[in-house]
C-alpha cells in the first residue's frame, strides 16, 4: 500500500512514543566486600550488615527517583563486584564491556555482559586484551567522553574506546590522572555539563571547559538522576548545600562502608537511558 509522505508523517506523529528508559544496573555486595582493593586509603574494618543496609538504601533512592533497578547476578567471591560501574559503560544503546585494569576484577564482567545483553535494544562491544579500561575512568559530558589515563586504564584501552565511539559521534578526550584511583573519584559532571571536582586530585583542571572546584573529598561524585536532581554522598554536606543553591534537588545517601573501599555514589550503579 502506498501512503503519501504527508499521511505517513501524520500516522507516525500519533504512533505511541517509547517511554523513556531509566534502568539502573546494580550488584549486591560480595560476602568478602572487606577484601576490596585499596590504592589510596588505609584499610579500615567494614561493617557488612551496615554495607548491606546502605546498598538497599542506595537502590531505594534510585527507585524513589523513578529508576528501575536491574540486579546483575551476585558474585559473592568477587570483593569489588558491587562497584558495577567499572565493568560496563553505556553510550545510549551501546554497552562497552570493559577490561578492568586490576586482574582480580576481570571476572566481574561476564555476568555484567549477560545482564546488558538481556536489555532490549542494547548492542554490546568490548575492550579487548591487552587494553585495559575501568568504567570509573569514563566521564560523559554530552558528546564528549573524558577518559582518565589512570593506573587502571591504559593507552590501548583508550585507543579502543576512541575507535568504538567515533562512529557514534562521541569525541574521546583522554586526561592524565595520577592523583586519584579513577577519573570519577576526582571529577563528575552536573546535568548542565559543569564538571565538579577536587583540583588537588585532577592533574590538569583546565582541560575541562567549565570546572567548579569542590573541597570535600566525598563531594566530587554526583549522579545526575535527572536534569534537576542529583544523588550524592551524605559525607559532603557543604557540597550538597552548594549544589542545592545552584538549583538542584539533592538526594543524599550514606555509603560510608563503600567509601572505605574507595567507592563512591557513581560506581554503585550503571544508568541505562
Ligand atoms: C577498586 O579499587 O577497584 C575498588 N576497591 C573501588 C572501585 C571504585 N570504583 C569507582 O570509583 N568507579
Amino acid at each position: 500500500m502506498f501512503l503519501a509522505p504527508r499521511v505517513l508523517r501524520g500516522i507516525l506523529d500519533y504512533a505511541p512514543q517509547r517511554a523513556p528508559r531509566r534502568l539502573a544496573l546494580v550488584r549486591i555486595p560480595a560476602t568478602n566486600l572487606d577484601e576490596g582493593l585499596l590504592t589510596h586509603l588505609e584499610r579500615r574494618p567494614v561493617d557488612h550488615a551496615l554495607a548491606d543496609d546502605q546498598w538497599d538504601n542506595y537502590c531505594a533512592a534510585l527507585v524513589a527517583e523513578g529508576w528501575e533497578t536491574v540486579e546483575v547476578d551476585a558474585a559473592p567471591d568477587l570483593a569489588d563486584s558491587v562497584f558495577v560501574e567499572d565493568a560496563v559503560v553505556m553510550f545510549g544503546d551501546l554497552a562497552v564491556i570493559t577490561r578492568p585494569g586490576a586482574e582480580s576484577r576481570r571476572p566481574e564482567t561476564e555476568a555484567v555482559e549477560r545482564a546488558v545483553r538481556a536489555i532490549p535494544g542494547v548492542t554490546v562491544a568490548s575492550i579487548l586484551a591487552p587494553g585495559t579500561l575501568d568504567g570509573g575512568d569514563v566521564l560523559k559530558v554530552g558528546s564528549t567522553v573524558y577518559v582518565g589515563a589512570s593506573a587502571r586504564t591504559d593507552a590501548e584501552g583508550i585507543r579502543q574506546l576512541r575507535a568504538l565511539l567515533a562512529p557514534h559521534g562521541y569525541e574521546v578526550v583522554a586526561v592524565p590522572l595520577t592523583k586519584a584511583l579513577h577519573l570519577k573519584s576526582a571529577v563528575t559532571a552536573l546535568p548542565d555539563g559543569t564538571v565538579i571536582g577536587d583540583p588537588e586530585r585532577v592533574d590538569v583542571p583546565s582541560l575541562f571547559p567549565r570546572f567548579l572546584p569542590v573541597h570535600e573529598p566525598e563531594g566530587v561524585a554526583v549522579v545526575a538522576l535527572s536534569d534537576e536532581s542529583l544523588l550524592m554522598s551524605s559525607a559532603a554536606p557543604q557540597t550538597a548545600a552548594m549544589l542545592s543553591n545552584l538549583g538542584y534537588r539533592v538526594v543524599t545517601v550514606d555509603i560510608s562502608e563503600f567509601e572505605k573501599l574507595e567507592g563512591c555514589v557513581t560506581c554503585l550503579s550503571v544508568r541505562v537511558r
